[in-house]
């Protein structure tokens, strides 16, 4: 039997805003999930259409797509073109859960939620030629007794962090703009790996860098607690996501994270704003002490990645400016904007659909670059964009990047920020000229080096390889983890 899974991508390469290396820095992990249900002696393909170009002219007998909102209309379009060759093709991932009923028509079976429960399930039917139209995860959701990640289906050497990896599914909070409470509907909507299942997977991975996918790393304490126990001492240099709340908490678990590995973190602030923060039922975020948790993580030598929603009901045209300054002011070393977007499924969506504000349904531009329904009473949609580009090419100006560089006080430490943040924005074509010349392996052990152990200013750098700023390259501050 033959298997083709295919993560299709949002555009054509030719878009103006393709960045080569923004799409080649994760491995379809969702996918490699799941071609580990299928039988050993299947055929399987992975494809990743923002790495490589399809194969086309191929007769797979099964075909797994994976649509997230802006790769829908391209995956479709594959699941037509193989629909036709013959193939049973399979549509699951984010936007088929959103919107099942507007992918149904382009699939033989559809799959809501997470694939662990259902995938299985439609092997077993289709195997036994009664493979259902549509597959629901619910009760039985569980991580327990997973099969490993078939990593061997995935081309490393085309990825700058092959090494991704979740060990947690979902989050604890409950924001209106997220995927995840659509996503986990019908069933738990926060849980994790056991700690032996995790710690074996890290143990498959090759090198010392990781990047945890998880949503929200430090939302389990106790199982966050005995992993970065079982983590210590293994030489790992690990980035990942948490909440500004779990870092601001006073339980050891973000020293035990340091020591563990943890060199940079994406923390979602969303707006400067607690009119914003109520109204997107962020809780967790109102009355924190944003410069304190920046400061925490500094102090501990964690880079901060900022995450920040602009078109927020209470913005106003100064909201781009005054969130700009301050992050500069915090030291804060990468930053992502965000123009709000409403995905399907979301309680922000069900307010702007009902509110008539939705200005079209144009999936492929719900990007968050794009403006896509009315902004509020403050804004235009005009200067939302405009302030939203601004904002980008402010944040990563020299001087911008140099003055936050300076609010560190050791001077590797504020080298090591103008690297990261200097070589994210503002070598675009060496990236290129990587991935073109799939070098992207070799810019790798200069990611780890980069991530190498600093201390913050109340602590001692720690021996670490020197690296000039020029070639520092490798920070991941991942604009691409949209919250
Ligand atoms: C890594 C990542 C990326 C990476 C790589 C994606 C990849 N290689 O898979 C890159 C950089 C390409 C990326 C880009 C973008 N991303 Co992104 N990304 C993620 C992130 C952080 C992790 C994805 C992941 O690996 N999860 C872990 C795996 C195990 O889960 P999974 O992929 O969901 O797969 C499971 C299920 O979905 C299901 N499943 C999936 N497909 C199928 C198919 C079948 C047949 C079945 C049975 C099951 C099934 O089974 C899998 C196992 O359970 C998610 C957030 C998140 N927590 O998921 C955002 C997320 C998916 N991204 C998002 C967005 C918006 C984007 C961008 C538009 C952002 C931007 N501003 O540029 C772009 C465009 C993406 C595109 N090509 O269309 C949104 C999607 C919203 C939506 N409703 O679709 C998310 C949810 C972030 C968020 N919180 O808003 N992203
Ligand atoms: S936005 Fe972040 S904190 Fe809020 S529900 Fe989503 S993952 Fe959790």
């Amino acid at each position: 039997m033959r298997v083709k899974l295919i993560l299709p991508a949002l555009t054509e390469a030719t878009s103006p805003y393709w960045r080569p290396i923004k799409y080649s820095l994760f491995p379809p992990l969702g996918l490699a999930t799941l071609a580990a249900y299928l039988p050993a002696d299947w055929e399987a393909d992975l494809q990743d259409e923002h790495v490589e170009p399809l194969r086309l002219d191929d007769r797979p007998d099964l075909v797994v797509i994976q649509v997230y909102i802006t790769n829908a209309y391209r995956a479709y379009a594959l699941a037509g073109h193989y629909r036709a060759r013959g193939a049973y093709v399979c549509l699951g991932g984010l936007h088929v859960t959103s919107l099942p009923d507007e992918a149904a028509p382009h699939a033989d079976s559809i799959f809501l939620g997470p694939g662990e429960e259902t995938f299985p399930a439609f092997l077993k039917d289709w195997r036994a030629g009664r493979a259902r139209a549509r597959y629901a995860s619910g009760a039985g959701r569980t991580l327990a007794g997973i099969p490993p990640i078939r990593r061997e289906l995935i081309k490393r050497e085309r990825y700058l962090v092959p090494n991704s990896i979740v060990v947690t599914r979902g989050c604890p909070h409950h924001c209106d703009f997220c995927y995840k409470d659509a996503f986990f509907a019908g069933g738990k909507s926060f849980y994790t790996q056991t700690v032996d299942d995790a710690l074996a997977e890290i143990d498959r991975l090759p090198g010392r860098h990781l990047y945890f996918l998880d949503d929200h790393l430090l939302g389990h304490t106790r199982f966050a607690a005995e992993l970065f126990d079982g983590m210590r001492g293994l030489g790992r240099l690990f980035q990942g996501a948490a909440t500004v709340d779990s870092v601001l908490r006073d339980n050891g678990l973000l020293e035990k994270a340091a020591q563990a590995g943890l060199r940079s973190l994406f923390v979602g602030f969303e707006t400067l704003s607690p009119v914003n923060l109520k109204a997107s039922n962020k809780p967790q975020n109102l009355g924190r002490d944003y410069a304190a948790a920046i400061r925490r993580l500094h102090d501990l030598g964690i880079m901060v990645n900022g995450s920040f929603v602009f078109g927020l009901d209470d913005d106003r045209p100064d909201v781009f400016r005054r969130t700009v300054d301050w992050a500069v002011r915090q030291g804060i070393t990468t930053a992502t904007f965000h123009i709000a977007t409403p995905y399907p499924g979301t309680a922000l969506f069900r307010q702007m659909e009902a509110a008539g504000r939705l200005l079209h349904r144009r999936w492929n531009e719900y990007d968050t670059r794009t403006v896509v329904c009315r902004p509020g009473p403050y804004l235009t949609a005009q200067q939302l964009k405009d302030g939203y580009d601004q904002a980008y090419r402010d944040f990563y100006s020299w001087a911008n990047i140099a003055k936050a560089s300076l609010v560190h006080g050791p001077l590797r430490h504020q080298l090591k920020h103008l690297a990261y943040a200097g070589g994210w924005k503002k070598f675009e074509p060496l990236w290129n000229f990587a991935i073109k010349s799939r070098h992207l392996d070799a810019m790798r052990p200069l990611l780890e080096a980069i991530l190498s152990k600093v201390r913050g200013a109340s602590g001692p750098s720690a021996a670490a390889p020197a690296l000039p700023p020029a070639s520092a390259d490798g920070f991941l501050p991942l604009p691409v983890l949209t919250r």
